[in-house]
């Protein structure tokens, strides 16, 4: 499984913490496209889903919750409680992101512009095709 967390270097002092992201410093690809999920009911689940050519980062910037990840042959859970953890996740992971904690924001940057074309949204497509590139 290509999908790991990344500590990110937090910069803190008394007056509060922060974490950069910056193209060709920190992250793993370069980046095109950032989105937040807020206001999201504990009971909601998003994602359920693969990406044929995305690469992500997503974060937990506040509160908490849990990213399910297959890559098609194994399954692993990572629980978001930390913004200063990312989890990077590559094409060709299926994820389904849960458990969100009261005011949690799921905050993702990613390395393409947005492109529906991209998705795969049925599980069983993206067990074939892990199938056929395998
Ligand atoms: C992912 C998880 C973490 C846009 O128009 N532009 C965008 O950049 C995005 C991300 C979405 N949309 C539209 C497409 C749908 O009509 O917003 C609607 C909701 O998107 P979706 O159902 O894909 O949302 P999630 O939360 O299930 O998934 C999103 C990302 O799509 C996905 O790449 O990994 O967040």
């Amino acid at each position: 499984m290509k999908a790991k967390l990344i500590d990110l270097k937090k910069i803190y002092d008394m007056r509060g913490s922060m974490l950069v992201f910056e193209n060709g410093h920190n992250l793993p690809f370069e980046l095109k496209r950032s989105y937040f999920i807020y206001d999201i009911p504990s009971d909601s689940s998003r994602g359920s889903h693969a990406h044929i050519n995305l690469n992500q980062i997503i974060i937990a910037a506040s509160g908490s919750f849990e990213v399910e990840v297959d890559d098609g042959e194994h399954k692993k859970t990572f629980l978001l409680n930390n913004p200063s953890k990312a989890l990077f996740l590559p094409k060709m992971h299926w994820r389904v992101i849960l458990k969100f904690s009261t005011g949690s924001i799921c905050l993702v940057y990613a390395s393409a512009i947005y492109d529906e074309s991209d998705y795969i949204r049925n599980y069983d497509e993206f067990k074939k095709r892990v199938l056929l590139s395998s």
